[in-house]
């Protein structure tokens, strides 16, 4: 089931980017973005960059994200897509409000024993090592949120923005969260 969902997801996120890159119209620029994001209860920490497609009114969003959490000491990476929507276009103003929907989904991976398994699994030349671990697949972390935030234009015709979201996630409902968000956007043309 997770990896049914784990599939969808991809092809939901390659069909986005596909769309962002195929629907440009001159004046709407694809843009590469790269968004840091924090949050404390729990104390979650992630970077991500990607692609996307802005124009008048709205914004599709798809990249890869690595989100690590402090307190479990799990590290997960996947994809995340969204999609935006201003009530002005954001690469020509200099301050535009937005409302956003997204998701993310991860792997994590884990390190487990391995003394036993009769595989010299680090390469240090001694099989079965009595603190001899692996790394296997560990949870998947998978959330939705709303989002609200604000652009700014800044040099470069880029846009700095700051949001927060509401990660509703698969770790149940004690683990869902707020985090700020702070990314930067550069527009490119083919
Ligand atoms: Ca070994
Ligand atoms: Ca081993």
């Amino acid at each position: 089931m997770a990896r049914y969902a784990l599939y969808t997801l991809l092809i939901l996120g390659l069909t986005g980017t596909a769309l962002a890159w195929s629907a440009t119209a001159p004046d709407d620029p694809n843009v590469v973005f790269i968004e840091m994001a924090g949050s404390r209860n729990p104390g979650l920490s992630g970077v991500q960059a990607g692609f996307g497609l802005y124009d008048d009114h709205t914004a599709l969003l798809a990249g890869f994200s690595l989100l690590g959490s402090s307190e479990t000491d799990e590290l997960f990476a996947g994809i995340h897509m969204g999609g935006r929507f201003h009530p002005v276009h954001p690469f020509e103003s200099s301050v535009t409000p937005f409302i956003g929907i997204g998701s993310f989904i991860g792997y994590s991976r884990e390190e487990v024993a391995a003394n036993n398994d009769d595989i010299d699994n680090d390469d240090d030349g001694i099989v079965d090592e009595e603190d001899e671990t692996r790394h296997a697949t560990g949870k998947i972390l998978s959330a939705i949120y709303p989002e609200a935030g604000i652009h700014l234009a800044i040099t470069g015709d880029g846009l700095m923005t700051v949001a927060t979201r509401y990660n509703v996630t698969t770790q149940g409902r004690e683990f869902d969260h707020w985090m700020i968000t702070l990314a930067f956007t550069f527009p490119f043309y083919f």
